[in-house]
Formats: C-alpha cells, structure tokens, sequence
C-alpha cells in the first residue's frame, strides 16, 4: 500500500473507533487553557491518599463481600468482575480537602461493574445499612446500601483504556457518583455489609456524606500570573456540580470585582458527572496593575452561586473562585 493511501485509511478506520470529531472538539483548539484537555490523561490525574500506594498482585488479589451478607465468605477475583456486564462512563474525581480550587480534581473514562450486581450475588440482609470499603492501605470508608444499590456506583477496574492504574487503586476501585474523593476508595480488599460505620476521615472531622457541592475553579490565568496590557487572553476552567443541581448551564466570568459578568463558552462537556470546560476571550485594558477574576456557575435546576468563600449558604454550594493576577508591560 502507498504511504499515502495508508494514512488516509487510517485516518478513516480511525474515525470509526475513537469518534474524532467529537474528541477533538473537547481537546483546546486554543493553547494554554486550563484543563485543557476534557479528558484527563493518567500520567496527569491527581493523587490523593493516607499513605503509599498499594501494589497489589492481581493473581493474589480476592475481593471478599462479608458480614450480613445471605452467602458469607463469597469472594471474587478480578476475572470474575471483568466477567460481568461492563459499564464504561466519564466521570469526574474531586478532593473535598480542595473545595473550591484547581488541583484536585480530574476527570477520566472509567470502565467497571456495578457494585449491586456483586451485592446481588452475595444477598444483602435486611439489617444491612452500610456499605464499608476495607482498602490495602488502611484506608476504609462506609456508604449508605441505598447509593451502594444505585445502577451509577461502580468498582472501577479500566481508567481511560488501561488497567486501572496502582496509583488510582488497582485493581479496583469504587465511583461512587456525587460524592468526593473520599467516598471513592482505592485497593479495596473487603466489602462489608454492616448496620453502621464510622470511616477514616469521619474519625478526623470530615463530612460523612461528602456530596459534591457546586463549584467553578479558574484554570487560567494562575495566582499572580503577569498578563499583558492590550493582548487577548483566554481566561479558562472547569465547573462541576455533580449532578446534584442537574448540570452546569452557564459559566460567567468578571474582572471588575463582580460589578459585570460575561458568559463563557462551554467548549466541552459530557453528563453532569463529568466537568464541563468553560473558556472566555478577554479583550485584556491597556492599563496596567492588579486584577481579580472571579468565576460563577448557574445550574439548570437555576441555581446560581453568589457570594465568596467556603462557608455559603445552601451548604450544598461554593463561593466565587477567584484568582489574583496582574496586567503588566509587553
Ligand atoms: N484506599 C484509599 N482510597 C482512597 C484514599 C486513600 O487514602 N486510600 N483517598 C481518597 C481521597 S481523599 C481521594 S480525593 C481519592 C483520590 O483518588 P485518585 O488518587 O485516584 O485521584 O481517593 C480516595 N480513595
Ligand atoms: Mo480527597
């Protein structure tokens, strides 16, 4: 075949898979935004646990489901869960230690089963309340049999088209949608039905429930990042709600300390369990100094966040991210 021939072929067989039309619409056509791209590469997903990761040997590796459980001492292997109906879904990960900001968060394809198609197996008694995640590491973390049960909540065994990363909990994990990081245990080693629980960050003061609460994080520009009086300047981030307020259906951005705002542009979205990622062209003044940008999401349930900081009534919402840059010289 001619190399020329070649390429156009694959470029077709291409389109067949992996949908690049839609994929390059969520990878920036701009340079510099932040995330740039939808989908988070793994080498660039955040880490986030008590202590080192687990290296855990699949051949070695059962997943025991026990306590008030109908057929105690089932266990599966990793085989066995793969050998079940698969789900593959994007969704997003966000560390309740990093609320509002940037850092921790992440957002890949995972693939896995559903959590209720084990518990189904194993048969959950009716005293049975909770749900408690024993992890390799130490780590453990309950969740109520309800969230246990529903068809989203998964154990994770692929995250974007490879095994499921040691550093991301191979070889499984939980996706449990709605909640933060911490309800979404790695290396998990036991399942336990139990009546009640009390979780390894609950013992340290966190939430026990760990709903996402909505936010919209600035990606771009960074704290103190000097931008240039007279350019154009993509400001650009990310805004998630989880689900809980039915998606994100605008992002507004302002840098005149709240007084105006200007809509962005959603240039990638999925379901409301993904981010979506907003960016807006900024016509940057020709005077110099500081700048605050401040960014704020409505949802489709109407919901609209409006003030500053952490604690913001409802609880189930965030305050203005916002960011201190400077406008400077070329
Ligand atoms: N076994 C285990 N699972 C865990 C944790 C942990 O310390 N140990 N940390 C949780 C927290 S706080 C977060 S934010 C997420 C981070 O997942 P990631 O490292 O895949 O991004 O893992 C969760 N699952
Ligand atoms: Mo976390």
């Amino acid at each position: 075949m001619k190399r020329r021939t070649f390429i156009k072929l694959s470029a077709i067989s291409a389109a067949g898979i992996v949908l690049p039309l839609q994929l390059e619409a969520q990878v920036a056509d701009v340079p510099l935004l932040r995330p740039r791209t939808l989908i988070t590469p793994n080498e660039e997903f955040y880490i986030l646990q008590i202590d080192d990761p687990e290296v855990i040997n699949a051949a070695n590796w059962q997943l025991a489901i026990t306590g008030l459980v109908e057929k105690p001492g089932t266990s599966f292997r990793l085989e066995d869960i793969k050998a079940m109906e698969s789900i593959e879904t994007m969704r997003t990960l966000k560390c309740i230690g990093d609320p509002i900001g940037t850092e921790q968060m992440g957002n890949a394809e995972w693939k896995g089963a559903r959590l209720r198609d084990l518990l189904q197996k194993v048969g959950v008694k009716d005293e049975a309340k909770v749900v408690v995640f024993r992890c390799a590491d130490g780590y453990h973390t309950a969740i109520p049999l309800e969230d246990a049960m529903h068809e989203n909540t998964l154990l994770a065994y692929e995250m974007n088209g490879e095994p499921l990363p040691t550093d991301h909990g191979f070889p499984v994990r939980l996706l449990n949608p709605g909640h933060y990081g911490t309800k979404n245990p790695k290396w998990i080693v036991n399942i336990q039905l139990a009546e009640k629980h009390e979780s390894y960050w609950e013992k340290r003061g966190w939430d026990p429930i760990a709903n996402v609460k909505l936010a919209t994080v600035i990606g771009t520009p960074s704290a103190e990042e000097e931008i240039i009086a007279g350019s154009t300047y993509f400001v650009s981030g990310a805004a998630f709600d989880a689900g809980h307020h039915g998606g994100i259906k605008k992002v507004e951005v302002s840098v005149d300390y709240g007084e105006t705002w200007e809509e962005t542009e959603i240039w990638a979205k999925d379901t409301p369990l993904a981010w979506v990622l907003w960016k807006w062209k900024w016509q940057v003044p020709k005077k110099k100094g500081p700048v605050e940008v401040y960014a704020r999401a409505t949802t489709n349930s109407g919901v609209t966040q409006d003030e500053f900081g952490i604690q913001v009534k409802p609880v189930d919402i965030l305050g203005y991210h916002t960011v201190d840059a400077k406008i400077v010289d070329p």
